[in-house]
Formats: C-alpha cells, sequence, structure tokens
C-alpha cells in the first residue's frame, strides 16, 4: 500500500471483549465455523502423526540390526507403507490445510471460509479415511509402499491394497474440496481494499498450493481408480501380464506425487513469510519476490514429474527436459531463502519457539534443497536411485521442511487460536530434542546411501551396523521429543497466560481481533492501514505503534504523522 493510500484510512477498530470460551466437547461436533474445523484438522493431523511416528520408531528399531529379527516381513512392508502414506495424506496435508482454514477467513477480513458446509465436509471426510488406511494395516497389511506401484500392488493381497486405495481416494477428495474452498475464498472474500497484492504471503502461498491440488489430485485420483480396476475387476491398465503398461501408473502418479511435496511445503513456506518479519520487527523483504515465487514454483512443480523416473527406461533427451526444469526450481526456491535471509538481516530477532523453529526450517529445508538438486542430476540420480540417500533427502524436505514449518506456524498462531500463551521453555526444549534427533536420524542416512544401502530393506549388509545404529538412537530422541510439546500444547491451551488479542504485535488482520476471534471473526469490518509487514514504518494499529515507539526504527523519510494526515485529508 502506498503511502497515499494509508493515509486516507482511518484507525482499524480493535475489539476488546472475550468471546465466550468455546466448550471442549465442541470441537467433536460437525461445525461449519472455519476456527472449529482448523483445529480440528490440526488435531486430527497430529494424531496421525503419532501413529505415523509410532510406526517409524518401530521401522527403526527393525533397523537398529542388520538382521530382520523384530516383525514379520509382510509386517514390516505394512508398517513402511502407512508409515509414508499417513506422513503424507494424514499430517503434513491436513495440517497445512488446518492452518489455512483457521488462518486464510481472518487474514482476509471475512466471516468465514467462501462455503461453510463443505468446508465441514472436506474434514469429515478424512477422519473415515485416515481409519480405513489404519484398518487396512490390521486386516491385511499393504505391501507395496506409499507409491503402491504395479505390479506389486496387483500381486500382493486384494483386502489390504483395496482399502488403502478406497481410503486414498477419500483423502485425495476432502483435500480437492478444501482448495476449491480456500481458492474462492482468497479470490472473493478480502475485505474491500484489499488488493492482491495486498494479501498476507500465506495466503499468496495457498493460492499456488489450491491450483497444485486441483490439476493435481484428480490425476492421482484417476490413476487409483484405474489401479483398483486391475486390482478387483480383473481389467489390465497397469497389470503387465494382461498387456497394461505399469509405466503409465508411475506417470499418473508422479504427476501428482511431486506437486505434492509443493502441497505440502508451500503453506508452510508462506507461514514462515508471516512469522520472521513479525519476530524480527523488520518490514518483509522482496514481498513480490516471495508472493510470485510460489505461483512459479507451481508452475515449474507441474513439469517435473519424471525425475522420479530416470531410471524407469525414460528417453535420455526426455531426461534432459527433466533434469533441467527439476534444477530450474532452485531459482524461485533461491528467491524465497534470500527473501526471508533479508528480513531478518538486521532484524531485532526474538528467539522464541516460533523463530527458532521457522530458523531451523530454513536450514534444514536448504540442505533437503541442495540433495534435491543432486539427486536432479541423472547421472547422480542412477547412482542413488531407491537408496538411503534418497531416504535422507526426503525427510530433510518433508521432515526438516514441513514438520519444523508445522509447529512454527503452530507456536506463532497458538495464542490467536486458543487465547492462551506457550510455555517457551518447554517449546524451547522441544525444539533442540527435535533439532536434534531428527539431524542424529536422517544425516547418516546421506552416508549409508552412498556407500549403497538400499531403501524398504529390513535386512542390510553388517557393514551399514555403525550408521543404522545412529540413525535409530536419533528417532528415539525424535519420538521423545514430541513429548514436550504435546504436554505444552495442552497445559498452555488449559492454564497459559492470557495471550490478550495481539502479542506478538502483529500487523495481518488476524491480530485486529479478539483471541480466540469471535463466531464471525470481526465485529466491525476491518480497515486497512498499511502493509501487512510494515514493521517500522509509522501509521498502523496504534495499540502496536505504542510500543513499537520505544523499540524500533524511525519513521520514514516523508513521514507524515498518521493525525496530521488525517486532518488534511
Ligand atoms: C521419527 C521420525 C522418522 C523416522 C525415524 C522415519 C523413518 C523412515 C524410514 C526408516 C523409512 C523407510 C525408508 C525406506 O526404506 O523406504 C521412512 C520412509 C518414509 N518416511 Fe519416514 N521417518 C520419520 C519421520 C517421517 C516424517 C515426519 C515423515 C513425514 C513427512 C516421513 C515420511 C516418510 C516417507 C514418505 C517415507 C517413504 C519413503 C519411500 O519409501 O519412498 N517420515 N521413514
Ligand atoms: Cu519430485
Amino acid at each position: 500500500m502506498t503511502q497515499a493510500e494509508w493515509q486516507s484510512t482511518a484507525t482499524p477498530p480493535v475489539v476488546h471483549e472475550t468471546p465466550p470460551e468455546r466448550k471442549w466437547w465442541e470441537y467433536f461436533l460437525f461445525s461449519t465455523d472455519h476456527k472449529v474445523i482448523g483445529i480440528q484438522y490440526l488435531v486430527t493431523a497430529f494424531f496421525f502423526y503419532l501413529i505415523g511416528g509410532t510406526l517409524a520408531t518401530a521401522i527403526r528399531t527393525e533397523l537398529a540390526t542388520p538382521a530382520s529379527d523384530l516383525v514379520a516381513p509382510d509386517v514390516y512392508n505394512g508398517m513402511l507403507t502407512l508409515h509414508g502414506t499417513i506422513m503424507i495424506f494424514l499430517w503434513i496435508i491436513p495440517a497445512g490445510a488446518g492452518l489455512a482454514n483457521y488462518m486464510i477467513p481472518l487474514m482476509v477480513g471475512a466471516k468465514d471460509m467462501a462455503f461453510p458446509k463443505l468446508n465441514g465436509v472436506a474434514f469429515w471426510m478424512i477422519v473415515p479415511a485416515g481409519l480405513a488406511l489404519v484398518l487396512s494395516f490390521f486386516l491385511e497389511p499393504p505391501q507395496a509402499g506409499w507409491t503402491s506401484y504395479p505390479p506389486l500392488s496387483l500381486v500382493s493381497g486384494k483386502v489390504g491394497e483395496g482399502i488403502w486405495i478406497l481410503g486414498l481416494l477419500g483423502l485425495g477428495t476432502s483435500s480437492i474440496l478444501g482448495a476449491l474452498n480456500f481458492l474462492v475464498t482468497i479470490l472473493r472474500m478480502r475485505v474491500p481494499g484489499m488488493g492482491i497484492n495486498d494479501m498476507p504471503l500465506f495466503c499468496w502461498s495457498m493460492l499456488a498450493t489450491s491450483g497444485l491440488i486441483l490439476i493435481g489430485t484428480p490425476v492421482l485420483a484417476g490413476a487409483l481408480i484405474l489401479l483398483a480396476f486391475d486390482l478387483l475387476a480383473g481389467t489390465a491398465f497397469f497389470n503387465p501380464t494382461g498387456g497394461g503398461d505399469p509405466i503409465v501408473y508411475q506417470h499418473m502418479f508422479w504427476f501428482y506425487s511431486h506437486p505434492a511435496v509443493y502441497i505440502m511445503i508451500l503453506p508452510l513456506f508462506g507461514a514462515i513469510s508471516e512469522i520472521l518479519p513479525v519476530h524480527s520487527r523488520k518490514p518483509l523483504f522482496g514481498y513480490r519476490a516471495i508472493a510470485y515465487s510460489s505461483i512459479a514454483i507451481s508452475f515449474l512443480g507441474l513439469i517435473v514429474w519424471a525425475h522420479h523416473m530416470f531410471t524407469s527406461g525414460t528417453p535420455a533427451w526426455l531426461r534432459m527436459f527433466f533434469m533441467i526444469t527439476t534444477m530450474v526450481i532452485a531459482v524461485p526456491t533461491g528467491i524465497k531463502v534470500f527473501g526471508w535471509l533479508g528480513t531478518i538481516w538486521g532484524g531485532k530477532i526474538s528467539l522464541n519457539s516460533a523463530m527458532l523453529f521457522a530458523l531451523g526450517f530454513i536450514s534444514m529445508f536448504v540442505i533437503g534443497g541442495i540433495t534435491g538438486v543432486m539427486v536432479a542430476s541423472v547421472p547422480f540420480d542412477i547412482h542413488v536411485h531407491d537408496t538411503y540417500f534418497v531416504v535422507a533427502h526426503i525427510h530433510y524436505v518433508l521432515f526438516g521442511g514441513s514438520v519444523f514449518g508445522i509447529y512454527a506456524a503452530v507456536y506463532h498462531w497458538f495464542p490467536k487460536m486458543t487465547g492462551r500463551m506457550v510455555n517457551e521453555t518447554w517449546g524451547i526444549v522441544h525444539f533442540v530434542l527435535t533439532f536434534i534427533g531428527m539431524n542424529l536420524t536422517f544425516m547418516p542416512m546421506h552416508e549409508l546411501g552412498l556407500l549403497g544401502m538400499n531403501r524398504r530393506v529390513a535386512m542390510y549388509d553388517p557393514k551399514f551396523a555403525d550408521l543404522n545404529m545412529i540413525c535409530t538412537v536419533g528417532s528415539y530422541i525424535l519420538a521423545v521429543s514430541t513429548i514436550p510439546f504435546l504436554v505444552n500444547a495442552v497445559w498452555s491451551w488449559l492454564y497459559g497466560e492470557k495471550a490478550g488479542n495481539n502479542p506478538w504485535r502483529g500487523l495481518t488482520l488476524e491480530w485486529m481481533t479478539t483471541s480466540p476471534p469471535p463466531i464471525e471473526n470481526f465485529e466491525v469490518t476491518p480497515v486497512l492501514v498499511s502493509g501487512p509487514y510494515d514493521y517500522g514504518m509509522g501509521d498502523r494499529n496504534p495499540e502496536v505503534d505504542a510500543e513499537e515507539q520505544e523499540t524500533n526504527v524511525e519513521s520514514p523519510p516523508g513521514f507524515i504523522p498518521p493525525e496530521e494526515a488525517r486532518a488534511g485529508s
């Protein structure tokens, strides 16, 4: 927003009454309030994270020693399949949707999502679909991994695989409905005066994410439906014994599942862009570059899927195309990272839990990004394909990127969602354990991969034993690290210090209402008085200004005190 524009606008209405607190059981009911649904998503996702994490710990326990001596092979395969599936489809993606559900209407100044009932339906599809996946494990553990490639997925038992497909179709449908809702809310429900280039960056990132979901997910659904026909009705779309082509499945699967990494990480890129300026008291560096890079990442993300198929007989000339386009994604991603570093550079950084996880996010994600460029290179990928190097890479991206991002966002918005502050000491304990645990678990996997240890195995050459033991110890630290978070979240929600409306002195609209916000979010439609990240720029929320005055940067040149500006207009 230009100076001329904010001069002509009024002070934002700050609402001071606290709304009646929601009862805990209301969160178990069907609701159309985006805030209830947002919490429902987050809590459900975290519940499944604990299941996925338990499976991870069991997998690592099996891998603590070279022999396959803990569980039966089919159980091990089932654990591996469900671990991957749950972490992606029931933890990271729904957690991102939960954050978006809670924050998007608040950030654009709307009363609710565009389609509140559809929103409830989208959430409630997740519960039976998630339980179906868990059920498949107990009936007949699906064997074919989270990618479920044919022909393996067609020969290892119909029941488990069939339920697995059904569960995933439910989750995909939910995701599509949610994306539609975000898109319409962001495009149609912004308060008057909020142009698309005034939106908070979290909204931009959800715009990009929703586009990807709407383009990619139907293709995955198509692949799964055809796979189900092959499995249950004896067709041969992908079944080579009947003349089908399993490679076509890989194309369809990765056309969704590569973009899926951006579906997971873009919302958190957005969240990080919200967190950094607030906790370093500085205007965001490069708003437009960060905003448009999300769109660029989405677009490029849609044309790189066959980098997962370098070893699937893809012709050499085509591999070049996918190698180059993949590497080009490093450019918009790098733009974001530079924008973030430029934002915190010279800022007044408060190292609270949200900020620690945000900084952890950046550093871990950069490592994952670098190994990503490495595996994008065809000769290197052929060498490390299906080794632990790839496992290390996905976990730096998905754990370092997504999980750290989710934690950062939860700590940042916890006061808004619950009306209470988290306990920072426990937040820092949580961060330190997570950071050490993650690097201990996944860093040695790079080396294991380079040495040639295959992924998806229960048994391995004894020469890999030492490094595997380090990974397993790390995974136990990670498992323990969730305890301080869980205890902190529950305890602080119940007994934490009252947060007030705007404990971080943020400038985006979600901070201009009570914590937690009342039923329709704002008692008076909020009015924009500045850009979302104009820290130290003068006229904004008077509450924020008063405190900032003592601590912060002088006014920019040409600054006119707000009272005079208004008097003159
Ligand atoms: C305590 C933390 C974790 C541990 C110890 C762990 C461990 C593992 C192991 C050993 C595998 C098997 C790799 C293979 O041979 O295929 C695996 C696979 C996988 N993990 Fe994790 N994991 C953890 C957390 C996560 C998280 C938080 C995510 C969420 C994004 C995740 C996503 C995946 C995926 C998608 C796969 C499938 C890889 C593949 O087979 O293609 N993991 N994990
Ligand atoms: Cu990919």
